[in-house]
């Protein structure tokens, strides 16, 4: 062991001290006292307290940063899907066990309060949690680094269940105020829409005027960012849209009181919420507007700044701004940016043009065709006239300068990589749009950015070989590990360095313990205390008793086709079935434990839930199968609820279509706590089974490569609903009115689309899938082997720390430096 032993900073506090401040807090900040204060009033006094050290944070790092006018990563993206913030702030500050200590002296348990903090989803899933997982790097990286993004006044919607079908309910995170989140007017913007644009001749030459139809202002609100450690604090600033003036008064004083407030409705729709559509492209007029609204205000953010600085002379502004664009959500920034530098600054077309590409860099995070944006080039020209002649402007040099060039007279070519579709009207092609205005393209895993060079952009990797890169997700350890695992984290600072949360990979230091079989113990005990947590937190949410000695086998996503949550049912089927054929079948007890949200206009994801859930009811209620197997689907799956579960993972299913799953990062939090993956040659997967060794995954299915050998073939999937007799009974099953009784036919809806179209190759990839659950059963009864397996991956995942993430972004895309904030 080596190195740094002190990772997180000792605050200059004693318990007594921050006893003493919370309760100063709970009276004069929240107004009451401990005899009668709420639990929500003691988490607020205690988040008050713990703010005093956060905002001297934020002082310190922009102090630092204002003076040595540093270069900055603005990291766009329309969802940060945080979570529960206090727990991630306790631990980064160091104050985690202080605050614990302090809090059972005065009668509570600290985990207790922190339950009473709603969580901040202001996200889908894996593309809005990593933005989250980036942001608290970037801060422990101390790297210059602001996050923009939206402050939804409603999050992703609460998932009900009614009768087994999903209900979606409105999120209320804010309905009492947030104490993380600090509003600074003083940095308002204002953000222009509609329209018409006017070309003014002057001097010889011609510029052009637009003339908004609307405006409305963008206030921001920040979220301080801290890093582990607490050196450097940055933050989340996240735009709340409101009307141009509350009221019209020559509207309201003509006895229009009421249309004078449907403009501020309007205004404020914009940032009203979240668009709960994962990997669907929504293409909704206010979609695009809010696209535009956060790109716009965080452009005229960067803008601000930098003129403070340097006035009117942008030599300097590549230099000191990066401007990452997380999927092409925020596309309509470059041509903003090119509007700003053109119309408003004055610098011509070249070099403005030199300066946006050299700023900005897109990542990818989909090959899924129905997830590539394209917006109709109506729509743009209607809401951003200015923009729509941009971009035109943009695809006319692109293809006479650089496509024509490269393949003269191939017009081919041209149709293709045109940031304009010709089909379909005419729709913007934001993806094309991404590449050409960005210096470098990444994909999220290395199967995905190869395919992302192979099969989406190819031309283009030809034209610019260096700009297509890869960085390999990955996640904060100190949310995924320190704060959600305390038992592990114990027993590993046992024989580890305190600064692993740091240094990820000083957890190879367990590597030797794995044939260790006290160490082994030790760990399934640690194990096996998580499962028995959350024996009772299933019991809670689904009414469900299950045993913590069974199998915990866990699928945790959003519900997608593509990710199989369907396969993982006929599997549960199957083995249903073979226990009622012969009760002696030989297995270690499981749980199928699901949690997944679907899209609410998704109607396929919605029946699949609404199968699992009828299928669930039958088999927990089941007496003949002796509690072999249970099935609990979790209602509203989310960033708090995950923190619980994926402790208590054995087995973790990331069973998508290769070729499919970009990365997953899901995959990496549930094997460093130590479930072994049961997953298919997709994503991100390939690389943990790479880091582990492939001993300790079970890997089954089709490759990319057979994949697609299987598509040309001419996929059949009723070939194998007629061949496979286990198969071919399990999706019968779902036809009778066994799991719906006296209603045949309710669940047909997820057999046919598998018998008659199965676009994820669902059935010909079962009995792979069949074969390798059976590998799971035969090693789960090995307590040594999978005990050592277990530990292995929990050692093996220092690649999947977000710093080291974040560290690639800073030297491959960002030429970023850190710059840690002064002290005091
Ligand atoms: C996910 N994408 C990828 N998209 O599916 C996953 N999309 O493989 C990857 O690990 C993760 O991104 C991080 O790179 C998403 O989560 C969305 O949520 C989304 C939301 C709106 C529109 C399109």
């Amino acid at each position: 062991m080596s190195g740094k032993k002190s990772a997180a900073p000792k605050p200059d506090m004693t318990v007594k001290q921050f006893k003493e401040t919370v309760i100063k807090h709970l009276r004069s900040t929240l107004g009451t006292y401990e005899e009668k204060a709420s639990k929500q009033a003691w988490n607020q006094a205690i988040a008050a307290s713990v703010n005093e050290f956060i905002f001297d944070g934020v002082s310190r790092t922009r102090k630092t940063h204002a003076g040595k006018d540093a270069r900055a990563v603005h990291y766009l993206s329309l969802e940060f899907l945080m979570g529960r913030l206090m727990s991630n702030n306790l631990q980064n500050l160091g104050l985690y066990e202080l605050a614990d200590k302090a809090m059972k002296e005065l009668g509570f348990e600290l985990a207790d309060i922190l339950e009473e903090e709603p969580d901040m989803a202001l996200g889908n899933g894996g593309l809005g949690r990593l933005a989250a997982c980036f942001i608290d790097s970037m801060a422990t990286l101390a790297l210059p680094a602001i996050g923009y993004g939206i402050h939804y006044e409603h999050g992703l919607f609460r998932q009900e269940f009614f009768k087994g079908r999903q209900v979606e309910r409105p999120d209320q995170w804010r309905e009492f105020g947030s104490p993380w989140e600090i509003c600074r007017p003083e940095s308002e913007q204002v953000v222009k829409l509609y329209g018409y644009v006017e070309t003014v001749y002057e001097n010889g030459g011609s510029h052009k005027v637009w003339h908004p139809g609307r405006t409305m202002r963008a206030i921001p609100w920040d979220i301080p960012i801290v890093g582990y450690g607490g050196h450097n604090v940055n933050v989340l600033r996240l735009w709340e849209s409101r009307a141009d003036k509350f009221f019209d008064w020559d509207v309201f004083n003509s006895g229009g009181y009421v249309d004078a407030y449907t403009e501020s409705v309007q205004a404020e729709t914009v940032s009203k919420v979240l668009y709960p559509n994962d990997e669907t492209d929504a293409g909704k007029e206010l979609r695009l507007i809010q696209q535009y609204f956060f790109s716009a205000a965080s452009i005229a953010d960067v803008m601000r700044r930098f003129r403070n600085a340097h006035g009117n002379d942008f030599s300097k502004f590549t230099a000191l701004n990066a401007l990452q664009l997380n999927d092409t959500h925020p596309a309509i920034a470059i041509p903003e940016l090119m509007r700003v530098l053109v119309d408003e600054e004055g610098i011509s077309w070249a070099e403005a043009w030199k300066m946006t590409r050299e700023t900005f860099s897109y990542t990818n995070h989909t090959l899924l065709p129905e997830a590539l944006e394209k917006w109709p080039l109506r729509m743009i020209q209607h809401v951003l006239p200015r923009h729509m002649e941009i971009i035109f402007e943009i695809n006319a040099r692109f293809l006479k300068d650089e496509v024509e060039t490269k393949w003269p007279g191939n017009d081919g070519i041209k149709r293709k990589l045109s940031i304009i579709e010709e089909a379909n009207g005419q729709m913007v092609r934001m993806g094309n749009l991404s590449v050409v205005g960005s210096h470098a393209v990444n994909g999220v895993a290395q199967i995905h950015s190869d395919l992302v060079k192979k099969d989406l952009f190819p031309e283009m990797n030809e034209l610019w070989p260096g700009k297509f890169l890869n960085v390999t997700n990955g996640i904060t350890p100190r949310r995924w590990m320190k704060a959600c695992n305390p038992r592990l984290s114990t027993l590993i600072e046992k024989h580890v360095d305190a600064d692993w949360p740091r240094y990820l990979e000083k957890l190879t230091a367990l590597k030797p313990l794995a044939d260790d079989s006290k160490f082994q113990k030790e760990y399934m005990a640690v194990k096996h205390a998580n499962k028995e947590d959350f024996v009772k937190v299933i019991k809670e949410l689904t009414d469900v008793d299950v045993s913590a000695d069974a199998i915990f086998d866990v699928q945790i996503k959003r519900l997608h086709e593509y990710k199989r949550q369907h396969l993982n049912l006929l599997y549960i089927m199957a083995l249903y079935r073979r226990l009622l054929i012969n009760p002696d079948y030989d297995m270690h007890p499981r749980v199928f434990i699901f949690g997944a949200k679907a899209a609410p206009g998704y109607y396929l994801a919605k029946e699949i839930i609404f199968a699992i859930n009828k299928v669930a009811e039958k088999v927990n209620n089941d007496p003949r199968i002796k509690d072999k197997i249970k099935v609990v689907f979790l209602p509203n799956y989310r960033v708090s609820l995950a923190e619980k579960l994926i402790p208590a993972a054995d087995v973790s299913q990331q069973i998508s279509l290769a070729g499919k799953e970009a990365s997953g990062t899901g995959n990496m939090k549930l094997a460093l706590n130590g479930a072994i993956t049961l997953g298919t040659l997709d994503g991100a997967n390939i690389e943990i089974a790479e880091e582990a060794g492939e001993e300790n995954v079970v890997i089954f299915g089709m490759d990319v490569d057979e994949v697609v050998e299987t598509r040309e073939q001419g996929y059949n999937p009723g070939h194998y609903y007629q061949n496979n007799e286990e198969l071919k009974a399990v999706l019968d099953w779902l036809d009778s009115d066994f799991f719906t009784p006296g209603e045949p036919g309710l669940l047909s809806a997820v057999k046919h689309n598998l018998v008659d179209h199965d676009p994820y190759m669902v059935l010909a990839d079962y009995q792979s899938y069949s074969d390798a659950q059976s590998k799971i059963d035969a090693l789960y009864r090995d307590k040594k082997a999978w005990a050592r397996a277990a530990i292995i991956n929990t050692a093996s995942l220092a690649k999947f720390n977000s710093d080291r993430s974040i560290q690639d972004y800073a030297d491959t895309i960002w030429n970023l430096k850190p710059i840690k904030a002064a002290a005091k």
